[in-house]
């Protein structure tokens, strides 16, 4: 009997996040895939050996390359972002970074969304624009302000939705509408949803990329990333942006690392999704709080796109408090449960001050150009029970 691994496209999400690309009787009936450590594969000839290097047979070459476990993450990861190919890496900047070296090339454009996340912008803002590259900052929720920005200089239109930090979604299916005429290739990263919540590229964009780092790895035990797309790009990012401008290789643990999250990736979301909406309930209820981002709530300015674009609203949001910056600080300090850390997407619930810690690559001209407000507070739902969240959230507030 076939294994259905193989002809994994009509299975449910749920079920090829668990299933796809590995059929364990290949293996010696090994429920996980074996690891691969080795740096270097041998080739019976040097004529086998010259054909892999010429993309004539495909032989594993070099671990910089690829391994057969990181081909099977690889399967599995494009599968659920619905992409013909995907390519692991070491971080999720290691992602960002390995794509856009393999987009643009001096005297192109990037269009870029306000807000990004603090080491997104500053690979943009302190990276690229020293080699020749304009990146230009926009609200992509003007449709017409990218309509009348965007170029055949245009290499790259970049944003993510919901924005590390302040939750702004983007519409990808208008933006992708404005885009595809143009040269310029869509690049969404999808971190805050995950493909459990979000598919980009079912939406019309042309390349989506992760830090696996949060939701997918989910336990806060490995840094890793990936970037998917349609196979002739991602082979262009696999044999240039990652091979010879970033080196960004995933390690062969943290491979098995993700393809474990990925299994109860989508029973981890749907708790997250649940203790995010309770947090923000709460704290838009509270009369200490002066406001609350989160999509799932009915206030929410893009409350309809999300419902239209998300499958469900996520477990991160963003709030402000009726206090100034010291204010802030003392009411995360008087939380107990809550940890005050950066990162997301893991098992513990997560507060950090954006300005002071994941942001702080922007300047304070800069968070306010980029509408980044120097008291908000991120919280990363966690999976505790939400009452126990609740009643930290509540006696911190009580000492406000
Ligand atoms: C954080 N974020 O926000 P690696 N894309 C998005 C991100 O949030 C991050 C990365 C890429 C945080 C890290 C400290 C939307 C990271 C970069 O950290 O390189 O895996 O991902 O707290």
């Amino acid at each position: 009997m076939k294994h259905p691994s193989a002809e994994n496209s009509e299975l449910a999400f749920e079920t090829r996040a668990i299933h796809a690309a590995y059929a364990p009787h290949d293996h010696q009936g090994a429920l996980n895939p074996p690891l691969h450590l080795s740096s270097t594969y041998a080739f019976e000839s040097v004529e086998q050996g010259g054909g892999a290097f010429a993309g004539d047979n495909p032989h594993y070459i070099y671990s910089r390359l690829g391994t057969p476990t990181q081909s099977i993450l690889e399967q599995r990861l494009a599968s659920l972002e619905s992409a013909e190919a995907a390519l692991a890496c070491a971080s999720g900047m290691g992602a960002i970074s390995s794509t856009l070296w393999s987009l643009v090339q001096p005297g192109d454009e990037i269009i870029a969304d306000h807000t990004l996340y603090g080491c997104t912008f500053s690979f943009l803002e302190h990276g690229l624009k020293k080699f020749g590259i304009q990146v230009r900052y926009i609200d992509l929720q003007d449709l017409e302000q990218l309509a009348s920005t965007i170029s055949e200089k245009t290499a790259v239109v970049y944003g993510e939705s919901p924005a590390n930090p302040n939750m702004r979604l983007i519409d990808i299916a208008a933006v992708a509408e404005i885009t595809a005429p143009h040269r310029a290739r869509l690049v969404i990263d999808n971190t805050y949803c995950t493909p459990y919540l979000q598919r980009p590229l079912e939406l019309g964009a042309d390349l989506v990329v992760h830090s696996a780092t949060k939701y997918l790895g989910g336990h806060g035990d490995l840094i890793a990333g990936f970037v998917a797309g349609d196979a002739e790009t991602l082979e262009t990012i696999r044999y240039y942006g990652l091979k010879d401008m970033t080196g960004a290789v995933i390690s062969a643990l943290d491979i098995h690392l993700i393809l474990r999250g990925l299994k109860t990736l989508a029973v981890r979301m749907d708790r997250h999704c649940q203790n995010a909406r309770a947090m923000a309930e709460f704290l838009d209820a509270h009369p200490k709080v002066k406001m609350v981002h989160y999509p799932g709530l009915a206030s929410f300015p893009q409350y309809e796109l999300a419902n239209k674009q998300m499958h469900d609203t996520g477990g991160m949001l963003a709030f402000e408090l009726h206090a100034d910056r010291a204010g802030s600080a003392r009411f995360v300090n008087n939380l107990q449960l809550i940890l005050c850390a950066v990162s997301l997407g893991d098992c513990e619930t997560l507060i950090q001050h954006p300005a002071s810690m994941t942001h702080s690559t922007y300047t304070e001209e800069e968070l306010a150009e980029h509408l980044i407000s120097p008291n908000l507070l991120r919280l990363s739902a966690g999976l505790e029970n939400s009452d126990d969240i609740l009643a930290d959230l509540s006696q911190a507030l009580g000492k406000l």
